[in-house]
């Protein structure tokens, strides 16, 4: 009689983890142009001037804006390349990152 062999396997299915997301917030202040920031958010975060005009005006209004969400290397470096384009003209323009729940 010939033998056989059974082996059970089990298959354990773990949801891929969703890659966290960071916001990059655009914070309000009193001395940068409206244009300048305007440009900065067209410029850094490819927006068309009418978008870019929108969430400076949230920022003005409100004191702050989310301007988009990235995965945490892109948010910091967003962050910074916008920031620093402010420090290069004298402004105080400052953008954060903050995790997404
Ligand atoms: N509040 C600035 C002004 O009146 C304009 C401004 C808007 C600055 C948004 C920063 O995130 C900002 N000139």
């Amino acid at each position: 009689m010939s033998q056989s062999v059974t082996t059970l396997k089990t298959e354990t299915r773990t949801k891929p983890e969703r890659p966290k997301l960071w916001k990059v917030i655009l914070l309000n202040d009193d001395y940068t142009p409206r244009e300048f920031v305007t440009a900065v958010l067209a410029a850094v975060f490819r927006m068309t001037e009418a978008q870019a005009n929108g969430v400076m005006l949230t920022a003005h209004q409100k004191g702050s804006c989310v301007v988009a969400v990235y995965t945490k290397e892109v948010a910091d470096q967003k962050a910074q390349d916008a920031t620093d384009y402010g420090r290069q003209y004298g402004y105080p323009l400052a953008f954060t990152t903050e995790r997404e729940e």
